[in-house]
C-alpha cells in the first residue's frame, strides 16, 4: 500500500491501526491513481440511504404507520405521547442549518481531476506527480450576494470552489470566476457584504448591487474598482457554469519535496469556451426560469456532456513579488498572461449530478485554509483572513467542529490525531490516550518529521519580520491602472455593456453624492466612460483625471468576441406549427445532423402533440440559444405590430411566436428560417442580410453547418447599438 510520505504516523500505515477504520470500508485506502469517478461514487454509496421495497421506520428503526396523528377520541386533540408525530414535525422544524452569509446560491457536481504530468519540479502535491494520475474532485459554483432562492441570472461575480480528494488529503481552491477581488484587506469583508446585500430596514434589493449603499462603498473604497468593471462586463451575467473561467485570485506557493518555493497564480480555463448573456436576457431569464444555470450543469452532466477545465499555473520566483509594477500579494491584480503565461498542469472533468443537494452540495463546506504538502500559503492579507473566516463560517453551520466527518467533507485518507469529542462525532476513537507525548500507545498517532525528503507544508526559507503596523501596504496603492487595462482590452460592444450596466446601477441609486463619487472614480480610469455614464445618472461630464490613464491592453479579459469551443448543450429552438405536421417533422432532420456536436433541438408548437418538445406558451428566447422557424410556421407570425396571433388561437399569448424569434435576434442569437419560414424573419424585422441569420429551402449540410458557426460565434455583437 502505498503511504504518503509526510503523513507516516499521522494516517498510520495500516487499516488495522486506524482507530477510525475497522473492516473493509470502501475508497479509504490511500490511493495512485486509478478510477478515481468510480471511486468517488464507491466511497459515497457507503452513505446511501436507499429506501427501494422498504417499511417506513422511526429515526431509532421502529415501524411506523405515519398517517395520522395520534388523538384522544375522533375528534379529540393530538397527544404528547405520540412519538411519531413529534418526531416528524421536529424533524421538519430543524431541516435547515443556515444559508452561507454569501455565495448561498450554487449548484455542485463531482469530477476527476487527470494530471498532465509529473510536476514534482515544481511541486510535492501529490495529485500532480504523475501523467494521467486521477484525483476525485468536487466543484461548486455560486452567485454571492443572492439568498439560496435567489435567481441564477443575477449579476454578480461567481464563485468558483473546487476540491481535490487527494491521496494526501483534502485540497479546496475556493475560487471566483474573476481573477481579482474587491478587497485587499481581510477585515473589509463584513463592510463589502454589508454594503452589497439589502438594506438592513426592508431587505430590499435582492441578489443585486444596483442601490446606494453596494455604489457608496465601491465609490469611496477605490481597491474594489478592478473587480466591479469585470462584475459589469459580461463575467457578471454568464450563459451557465460551463462557460466561465475559475482563478484562485490570490498568490499562492508551490513548494517541492527540497523545500524549493515559487509562487503561482491559479487559472481554470473552460474548455467549453467562455459564453455570457446580455443584460436584458440575463432579467429576462430570471423571471422566466430562476433554475436555468443550475439546470444547465445538472442536464448537461445527466447526458453525458461532461463539462471540463483546464488547471494552470502562472509561475514566479520568489524575487518577483515586486518585479511587475505591483505587489503579487495584492489580490486586486492580475498578472497578464503577456508578462507570465500559463502552463496548463491537468484537466477536470464534472461527470456525475450529486444524488442529494443537502447531504452534498449544501454541506460540502470548502476552506482555502485546506491545502496539502507542496501548496503553501502567502502573505496576501484576504488569504490569511479567508484562512480564518471559513473555518469559523463552517463551525456556526454545524454547530461544531465534526463537519470535516460529513461524507461530502471527509478526506479519502484514514485520519489520526488527538482531536476528539465535540457535537456529532460519528467515529469512536480507541486511542484513550489523546495526547502527545505518549507512552501508553507507543507514541501514536507519531509526529510527521518535517525534514527535507519529507517535504513540508510550510516553505521553509519563508520568513517574516517587522514592526507592528495597521495600514495598508504601500504598494497596495494603485487601484485605477489595471481597471484602465480591463477597460482597454475590451471589444467595442463589452465597453457599451459596461456603459449600459453602470448606467442601469447608478439609476437605481437614489444619492446625488453617491452618484457623483462614482462619476470621480471612473473618470480616474477613463474619460469616456465617465462621461458616458454621467450623461445617464445626471452628473456633470467630468474634465480627464489622467493620472493613471495609459493605452496597454492584454489578452482574455473580456466575456465577449470569441468563439466558443465546443457546443455541447446548447439548445437551439425550431418554431414550427402542428397545423403543419412537416413542420414538425424539419425537427428530426435537424435533430439529426447536431447530434454528433451536441447540440439539442427543441421543436416548438401550439400544443403538446407527437414531435413536439415544447409549447409557445412555455418557450421564450431565453430558453435557447438560436432560434429558427421552420418552412410551413410562417403562418403564426403576424408582424409584431398587429399583435394578435395569426394562428387564431388562445394556447400561447398573443404575437408570442414573433416575439420570441425577434427576442432572440434582439439577444444577438443565431436566427434562421427554413423554407416559406423566411416570411416570419419579415414579420420580426429582421433583415437576411445581416450576420448569424441563416435561410435555407430545406434542412441540409450547408445550413447546419453555417448554424454551428453560428453557435460558436454565440453573439453577433452587430446588433447592440454603440453610443455615438
Ligand atoms: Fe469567500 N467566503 N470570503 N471569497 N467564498 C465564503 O464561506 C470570505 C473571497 C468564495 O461554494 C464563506 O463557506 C472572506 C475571495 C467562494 O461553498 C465565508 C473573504 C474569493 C465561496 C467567506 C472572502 C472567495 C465563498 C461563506 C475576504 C475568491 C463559496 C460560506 C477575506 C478567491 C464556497 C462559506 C462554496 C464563501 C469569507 C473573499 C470565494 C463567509 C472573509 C477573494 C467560491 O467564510
Amino acid at each position: 500500500m502505498h503511504v504518503p510520505k509526510l503523513l507516516v504516523g499521522l494516517v498510520g500505515v495500516a487499516n488495522a491501526a486506524c482507530p477510525y477504520m475497522t473492516g473493509d470500508t470502501p475508497g479509504l485506502e490511500p490511493r495512485d491513481g486509478g478510477d478515481a469517478a468510480s471511486d468517488t461514487e464507491d466511497y459515497l454509496s457507503q452513505f446511501y440511504l436507499d429506501d427501494k421495497d422498504a417499511f417506513m421506520t422511526s429515526d431509532v428503526g421502529g415501524p411506523i404507520p405515519d398517517q395520522n396523528s395520534l388523538s384522544a377520541g375522533e375528534r379529540g386533540p393530538t397527544l404528547l405521547e405520540d412519538f411519531i408525530f413529534r418526531q416528524k414535525i421536529q424533524r421538519f422544524d430543524h431541516e435547515r442549518v443556515p444559508e452561507r452569509a454569501v455565495h448561498a446560491r450554487g449548484a455542485g457536481a463531482h469530477g476527476v481531476f487527470t494530471s498532465y504530468g509529473d510536476w514534482s519540479n515544481i511541486t510535492a502535491a501529490s495529485f500532480l506527480s504523475d501523467e494521467n494520475k486521477e484525483t476525485p474532485m468536487f466543484a461548486r459554483f455560486s452567485t454571492v450576494a443572492g439568498s439560496r432562492g435567489s435567481a441564477d441570472t443575477a449579476r454578480d461575480v461567481h464563485g468558483f470552489a473546487t476540491r481535490f480528494y487527494t491521496d494526501e488529503g483534502n485540497l479546496d481552491i475556493v475560487g471566483n470566476n474573476i481573477p481579482v477581488f474587491f478587497i485587499q484587506d481581510a477585515i473589509l469583508f463584513p463592510d463589502l457584504i454589508h454594503a452589497v446585500k439589502p438594506r438592513g430596514d426592508n431587505e430590499i434589493p435582492q441578489a443585486a448591487t444596483a442601490h446606494d449603499s453596494a455604489w457608496d462603498f465601491f465609490s469611496q473604497q477605490p481597491s474594489s474598482l478592478h473587480t466591479l468593471f469585470w462584475a459589469m462586463a459580461g463575467h457578471g451575467i454568464p450563459r451557465s457554469f460551463r462557460h466561465v473561467d475559475g482563478f484562485g485570485v490570490h498568490t499562492y506557493r508551490f513548494v517541492t519535496d527540497d523545500g524549493a518555493s515559487k509562487l503561482v497564480k491559479f487559472h481554470w480555463k473552460t474548455l467549453q469556451g467562455k459564453a455570457s448573456f446580455v443584460w436584458e436576457e440575463a432579467q429576462q431569464t430570471a423571471g422566466k426560469n430562476a433554475d436555468f444555470i443550475r439546470q444547465d450543469l445538472f442536464d448537461s452532466i445527466e447526458a453525458g456532456r461532461y463539462p471540463e477545465w483546464e488547471l494552470g499555473v502562472q509561475i514566479m520566483e520568489e524575487d518577483d513579488q515586486l518585479r511587475f509594477g505591483f505587489d503579487l500579494f495584492d489580490p486586486t491584480k492580475i498578472v497578464p498572461e503577456e508578462l507570465v503565461p500559463i502552463t496548463p498542469l491537468g484537466k477536470m472533468q464534472l461527470n456525475r449530478n450529486p444524488r442529494n443537494y443537502f447531504a452534498e452540495t449544501e454541506q460540502v463546506m470548502f476552506q482555502p485554509g485546506h491545502i496539502v504538502r507542496g501548496v503553501d500559503f502567502t502573505e496576501d492579507p484576504l488569504l490569511q483572513g479567508r484562512i480564518f473566516s471559513y473555518l469559523d463560517t463552517q463551525l456556526n453551520r454545524h454547530s461544531g467542529p465534526n463537519f470535516e466527518q460529513l461524507p461530502i467533507n471527509r478526506p479519502r485518507v484514514p485520519i489520526h490525531n488527538n482531536n476528539r469529542d465535540g457535537a456529532g462525532q460519528m467515529f469512536i476513537p480507541l486511542n484513550k490516550d489523546a495526547y502527545t507525548p505518549n507512552t501508553p500507545n507507543a507514541g501514536s498517532p507519531k509526529q510527521a518529521n518535517q525534514t527535507v525528503g519529507n517535504g513540508f507544508f510550510t516553505t521553509p526559507d519563508r520568513g517574516t519580520s517587522g514592526k507592528l503596523v495597521r495600514s495598508v501596504s504601500s504598494t497596495f496603492t494603485d487601484a485605477w491602472s489595471q481597471p484602465r487595462l480591463f477597460w482597454n482590452s475590451l471589444v467595442p460592444a463589452e465597453k457599451q455593456f459596461v456603459v449600459d450596466a453602470m448606467r442601469f446601477e447608478n439609476a437605481n441609486v437614489v444619492s446625488q453624492v453617491v452618484r457623483n463619487n462614482v462619476i470621480v472614480q471612473l473618470n480616474r480610469i477613463s474619460n469616456d466612460l465617465a462621461k458616458r455614464v454621467a450623461e445617464a445618472i445626471g452628473v456633470d461630464a467630468p474634465s480627464p483625471d489622467p493620472t493613471f490613464y495609459h493605452n496597454n491592453t492584454t489578452a482574455h479579459i473580456g466575456a465577449f468576441g470569441q468563439k466558443l469551443l465546443k457546443l455541447e448543450g446548447l439548445k437551439v429552438g425550431l418554431l414550427a406549427s402542428v397545423q403543419n405536421p412537416s413542420s414538425i417533422a424539419q425537427g428530426a432532420k435537424l435533430q439529426g445532423l447536431l447530434s454528433s456536436a451536441g447540440v439539442d433541438v427543441v421543436v416548438v408548437g401550439e400544443r403538446m402533440a407527437h414531435g413536439v418538445n415544447q409549447t409557445y406558451s412555455a418557450s421564450d428566447a431565453t430558453n435557447f440559444d438560436a432560434v429558427l422557424v421552420a418552412d410551413g410556421a410562417q403562418g403564426l407570425f403576424g408582424s409584431s405590430s398587429e399583435g394578435a396571433n395569426k394562428g387564431a388561437t388562445s394556447l400561447y399569448p398573443a404575437g408570442r411566436p414573433v416575439e420570441i424569434l425577434g427576442d432572440a435576434f434582439r439577444f444577438g442569437k443565431t436566427v434562421g428560417a427554413l423554407g416559406k419560414g423566411g416570411s416570419a424573419l419579415d414579420a420580426a424585422n429582421i433583415s437576411q442580410k445581416r450576420e448569424g441569420v441563416f435561410v435555407a429551402t430545406s434542412v441540409g449540410d450547408e445550413f447546419v453547418n453555417g448554424l454551428k458557426e453560428g453557435l460558436r460565434t454565440f453573439k453577433f455583437l452587430d446588433r447592440f447599438a454603440l453610443d455615438a
